[in-house]
């Protein structure tokens, strides 16, 4: 159905242009002026399907197909935040499934015996607030009001203030009751190279890794780079890059797949001839096995308190922490046969990456597809992914949908 490809393409498309960072990747941080014209498009687009649009409290977005009788909808949709200089699909492409599967109610005059609902999700990344997980985490009330409220972004500016400045209204109501969730539905790129390598357009996840986000404060005394000799330095950024430089051997260490990654790191005061005296840094920990993360994350802070002492004053914060979730069997098996029902191919996969679905999976009744990334690539400008994989994915989840907004 070409009409339905070309205009996947051109909802990915015209939310790629909403980046800060135009030729060099998606940077669409929450409450950005981005964020706004990508909520603009998408609240249109859910008008234009004749979809009931509303925002709650954090500024995540609901186009509602009523049913014949009120009661829990089907969500159907993913986060349209993203990372500095990331991808075009790492988000939309569930959010443009969810509008595509609400396209196809409508087109077919399909009105469901219960409610199916599009949703985008602010703040999954944590690129402006940090940890992530931030929309979901609100809906389900993991995330408390006065935590939300509390958060600042690296210039201060908090996400109360963030979001008046774009017109959103943070006193809309925030934690939804679960029983108004039936299931949640979320399309999303592999992120990884699997799913190409073996050929196979649909990945059924069965579980997500668990993972934390830790953030590491080091502190010291800043000095004149010429005139302060070696051995009475108290330098943050050598500390730092001591205990960075440790971080993939305990990952080794644990194995099965455990990673930890440090992505961001900021020197103050970031003068080339100034003794560093602060410097804070993320440390990324991921497993399968709960016990893993734990267990790491435990490693990581005995390799700091190591360091304590002469000058140099360590903290660690948890900014995050998820178990590792399985997705919900019952949907997992329908997502199979309707997938086999269609004839189209798939495997199952777990995701060693984050999800709102972890999230929603406490709550809700939780699926999710993947689809292949070329080359396996992803939170970079290079990432990629066929909108024929997203139409099939779209179409699998229109039968899912119409299944579970008919029980
Ligand atoms: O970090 C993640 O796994 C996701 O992209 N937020
Ligand atoms: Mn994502
Ligand atoms: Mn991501
Ligand atoms: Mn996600």
């Amino acid at each position: 159905m070409v009409e339905v490809k070309s205009r996947i393409e051109k909802h990915i498309d015209v939310l790629s242009e909403y980046t800060a960072t135009p030729g060099f990747g998606t940077t669409r941080l929450t409450y950005s002026q981005e964020d706004l014209k990508a909520r603009d498009y998408i609240k249109l687009q859910m008008k234009e399907l004749g979809l009931e649009v509303t925002e709650d409290g954090f500024g995540n977005i609901f186009g509602k197909l009523e049913g014949e009788l009120e009661g829990p909808s089907v969500l159907v949709g993913s986060h349209f935040d993203s990372v500095p200089n990331g991808g075009s699909y790492d988000g939309p492409a569930g959010v443009v499934a969810g509008l595509e599967v609400a396209a196809l109610f409508v087109k077919n005059k399909l009105k469901p015996k219960y409610p199916l609902e599009v949703v985008a999700l602010v703040e999954e990344e944590g690129s402006r607030f940090g940890g992530g997980l931030l929309g979901s985490r609100g809906i389900t009330g993991l995330l408390s009001e006065e935590d939300f409220f509390q958060l600042k972004d690296s210039n201060g500016i908090s996400t109360v203030d963030a979001m008046k400045k774009i017109g959103l209204d943070p006193t809309l109501p925030k934690k939804r009751n679960p029983r108004t969730m039936k299931a949640f539905l979320e399309l999303h790129i592999e992120q990884g190279p699997i799913l190409e390598e073996k050929k196979i357009p649909i990945g059924i996840v069965e579980s997500i890794v668990g993972l934390t986000h830790l953030e590491v404060t080091v502190k010291g005394q800043a000095g004149h780079a010429g005139t302060t000799p070696m051995d009475r330095r108290a330098d943050a950024l050598v500390v730092a890059a001591k205990i960075i430089a440790q971080l993939p051997e305990l990952a080794k260490e644990e194995g099965n797949g455990t990673v930890t990654t440090t992505g961001r790191l900021n020197v103050f005061p970031n003068g080339a001839n100034v003794i560093p005296d602060k410097v804070v840094f993320s440390v990324d920990i991921r497993s399968g096995k709960e016990e893993q993360v734990v267990s790491v994350v435990e490693k990581v802070k005995e390799l700091v308190s190591s360091y304590q002492g002469d000058g140099i004053h360590i903290s660690v914060e948890d900014l995050l922490y998820m178990k590792p979730k399985a997705m919900n069997q019952e949907i997992v098996s329908l997502l199979k046969g309707k997938s086999s029902k269609l004839d189209i191919p798939y495997c199952s996969i777990n995701s060693g990456a984050g999800h709102d679905a972890m999230v929603l999976s406490d709550f809700t009744n939780v699926g999710m597809l993947f689809i292949p990334s070329k080359a396996g690539l992803s939170h970079c400008p290079e990432e990629w992914s066929d909108s024929k994989d997203i139409e099939k994915a779209v179409h699998i989840f229109y039968e899912v949908a119409k299944k579970l907004t008919e029980a």
